[in-house]
């Protein structure tokens, strides 16, 4: 699948320092990459609606990782996904009266531009559903073969295919959820507890046999049908990074059960390695709410593009909340972004100002204490109210320095002054 342009990374001087995360499954802090190859999967969108600012905020959270890491001096590799074949997708196409690959066709272009707009580092590998069918085809049936799938037969069509989680005793690590709770993820987040014949309610669809009226694929031995959700994310972080990977990232909506059940899948694929790493965002809100296409209380970034708002005051206002916070979209939080880029874009347009050396430092340290981004712009901040008080004496205003913050700011936050 086509990416997007890849931003610049302008050179800064200095070395980076290790990325910590807080890894989701532990609450731990822990270095996000810790050999010289540093391997990311981030759940790419399912195609409509997009792009929302919940969606923008979880990948400018990931962007923010990438550069940390390439500042770091790591060899990088990052894999993503569009799920470009699934019910919600099918749904919105049949309620809309559009044909679902039109729909998906225009919404990923969408998302490209937003991506683009906001200084997103594209993937490396960049895979669709249906580019993953044949993938997905052949790792079914090595988890049939392996006694880790069972088939279930329907009454309107052939047999479906559900993972047994009984085979995998290290299945709940990842969320840590007790029983209860993952019973209502699972039936509130695309699951089905209640289909009869599975062996356990949570045992996830591996492989979808064709029924009328929808798109389906040569499925070799399991039969014509479509891909299960999370089996493609398994397949395609395996393929595009090779497995372990370092992190596997996504909303905290996807932490149970899409990332639960993906991990599963890839240990038994690859005898017990998965992701090292999960790493969640918080949810962005509207009006009380989370913002989400079933809802329909959407910020898009292209509604704000269209409307003259620049795309870096947007993403200076997602950086303006740590990432794995809950947070609302409000005008005054975009006010207030656009506010900062006015002072920091006044602040950098000198020749000289005050020495950047220690802003640097701690824009690189906040990166370094779990992406703390809203620490990183304070140190800005701190640097650009200083250069615009016009209190600091000219013998001590370095050349050059402003160039230097500009470069930090681009480079480490995305943010092109
Ligand atoms: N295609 C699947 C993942 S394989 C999917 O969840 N697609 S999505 O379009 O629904 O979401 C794309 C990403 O945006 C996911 O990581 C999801 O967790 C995140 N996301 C969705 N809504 C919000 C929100 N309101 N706030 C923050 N992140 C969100
Ligand atoms: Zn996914």
């Amino acid at each position: 699948m086509l990416t997007w342009p890849a931003p610049q990374i302008p050179e800064l001087p200095g070395e980076g320092r290790p990325i910590q995360v807080r890894d989701s499954s532990t609450g731990e802090l822990v270095v996000a990459a810790p050999g010289q190859d540093a391997r990311l999967y981030v759940c790419g969108i399912t195609p409509y609606d997009a792009t929302h600012l919940g969606h923008a905020s979880t990948y400018v959270a990931f962007d923010l990782l990438l550069r940390g890491w390439i500042d770091e001096g790591k060899t990088v590799r990052y894999a993503s996904n569009v799920t470009d074949v699934d019910d919600p997708l099918l749904e919105r196409a049949q309620a809309t009266g559009v044909d679902w690959q039109d729909l998906a066709t225009d919404q990923i272009a969408l998302y490209r531009e937003d991506m683009t707009a906001l200084g997103v580092i594209p993937p490396d590998v960049y895979t669709g559903a249906v580019e993953s069918v044949p993938d997905v085809v052949r790792a079914v049936e090595a988890l049939v073969a392996a006694g880790a799938a069972y088939r279930v037969p329907s009454v309107d069509a052939g047999d479906d295919y559900y993972a047994d989680l009984s085979v995998d005793p290290d299945f709940g690590r990842v969320a840590r959820l007790d029983a209860e709770t993952m019973r209502t993820f699972f039936g509130e987040r695309g699951g089905d507890p209640d289909r009869p014949g599975k062996r356990h309610e949570l045992d996830p669809l591996l492989w979808r046999a064709a029924r009328a009226g929808e798109p389906a694929w040569d499925g070799g031995t399991l039969g014509a049908g479509r891909p299960g959700w999370h089996i493609e994310c398994a397949v395609i972080a395996r393929d595009g990074l090779g497995l372990p990977f370092d992190v596997q990232g996504g909303g905290n909506d996807l932490r149970f059960p899409h990332h639960e059940m993906s991990t599963s899948h890839a240990r038994l694929l690859d005898e017990g390695h998965g992701a090292r790493t999960h790493v969640h965002t918080g949810m962005v809100g509207l009006h009380g709410e989370k913002m989400s296409k079933s809802l329909g209380n959407l910020v898009l970034v292209s509604r704000l593009r269209e409307q003259g708002v620049d795309p870096m005051a947007v993403r200076l206002a997602i950086l303006a909340h740590h990432y794995a916070a809950d947070w609302e979209w409000t005008d005054t939080v975009l006010a207030e972004a656009v506010a900062r880029w006015e002072r920091w874009r006044a602040a950098v347009s000198g020749n000289g100002g005050p020495a950047a050396d220690d802003t640097l430092a701690a824009i690189r340290a906040a990166l370094a204490d779990d992406l703390d981004a809203p620490r990183a712009l304070r140190a800005v901040d701190a640097w650009a109210e200083l250069s615009l008080s016009g209190s600091v004496p000219d013998a001590e205003l370095v050349e050059g320095a402003p160039g230097v913050i500009a470069r930090a700011v681009n480079a480490l936050l995305g943010v092109r002054l």
